[in-house]
């Protein structure tokens, strides 16, 4: 196993599942400067690395991200500072979230403990979300008198409809595991003891099948969101020839003639 160590990221590598986690657990993994900047680095050298064909995120200690750093707030705001905060989303959020829905793997998101305001975006990045029975959702924004963003205007309502999602960010109640997993804010719920488990379980099958196309597939959902269904078709009958090129495919047809278990590679 490879561990890398930025200052606030740790990514190890194990084989062809590569597991980010984020490291500032004293403030709950509070997006910083530094924590955003080096998660857009950590993914981005992920999402280049042919190697790798799975990423894990999740948080140190007890929470996955409690949201903005707001002790960075401080000192300016008792100044009487007024801020302008679109210089951090853009340089921060924008960049990751798409990076992670972009990224031609799949994302795990390891949900542990507090789960709040841009946590709450940067776990709706993930392709999967499989979460500890402790997890608690907070949109968290509304409290503190800004809206939701990081993605979360556009992904929360496509993940748990429009009703849940404003009932979510208006109201800003916690959103336990069982509330989660009903409204498909989460895939599954787990032990906390054995999330890092089940995730690495879910990110090893997802590494033995074939990447080129789930990476398409990815692709091709957050895309068809903007779509008419004749467009969208048409887009399918495009990346299908691509997909058909690999030599993924040609081995599953072939395993599946041969009546063996197929032997992906990732391209
Ligand atoms: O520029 C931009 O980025 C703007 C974009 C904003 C996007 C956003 O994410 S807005 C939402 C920001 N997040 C929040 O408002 C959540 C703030 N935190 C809380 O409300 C609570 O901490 C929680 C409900 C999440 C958890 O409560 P609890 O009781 O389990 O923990 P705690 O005691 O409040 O927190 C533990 C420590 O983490 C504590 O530090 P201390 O007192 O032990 O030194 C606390 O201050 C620190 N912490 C928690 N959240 C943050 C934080 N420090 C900085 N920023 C935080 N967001």
């Amino acid at each position: 196993m490879a561990t890398e160590t930025y200052e606030q990221v740790l990514v190890e590598r194990r084989e062809a599942v590569a597991t980010v986690r984020m490291n500032n657990p004293s403030r709950l993994n509070a997006f910083t400067w530094t924590l955003a900047r080096e998660l857009v680095g950590a993914m981005q050298a992920l999402s280049d690395d042919e190697a790798v064909r799975a990423v894990i995120l999740t948080g140190e200690g007890r929470a996955f991200s409690a949201g903005a750093d707001l002790s960075a707030f401080e000192e300016p705001y008792r100044r009487g500072e007024r801020p302008k905060l679109s210089e951090f989303l853009e340089a921060g959020y924008n960049r990751l979230v798409p990076l992670m829905t972009e990224m031609p793997k799949p994302v795990i998101g390891a949900l542990n403990g507090v789960v709040a305001g841009a946590g709450v975006s940067v776990a709706l990045a993930c392709d999967q979300r499989i979460a500890a029975d402790d997890v608690s959702f907070n949109m968290a924004f509304v409290r503190i008198g800004l809206i939701p963003d990081a993605g979360s205007t556009y992904l929360l309502p496509r993940v748990v409809g429009m009703a849940r999602a404003l009932e979510m960010a208006l109201l800003s109640d916690k959103v336990d595991a069982e509330t989660a997993l009903r409204y498909g804010l989460v895939n599954r719920v787990v032990p906390a003891a054995s999330l890092m488990d089940e995730a690495t379980v879910l990110a090893e099958r997802l590494a033995a099948m074939p990447t080129v196309a789930i990476g398409m597939t990815k692709r091709l959902f957050h895309d068809a969101t903007t779509k008419t269904l004749r467009e969208a078709m048409a887009v399918e009958a495009k990346a299908q020839d691509e997909a058909a090129q690999t030599d993924d495919h040609i081995e599953g047809v072939m395993a599946f003639l041969e009546k063996r278990g197929p032997e992906f590679k990732g391209r």
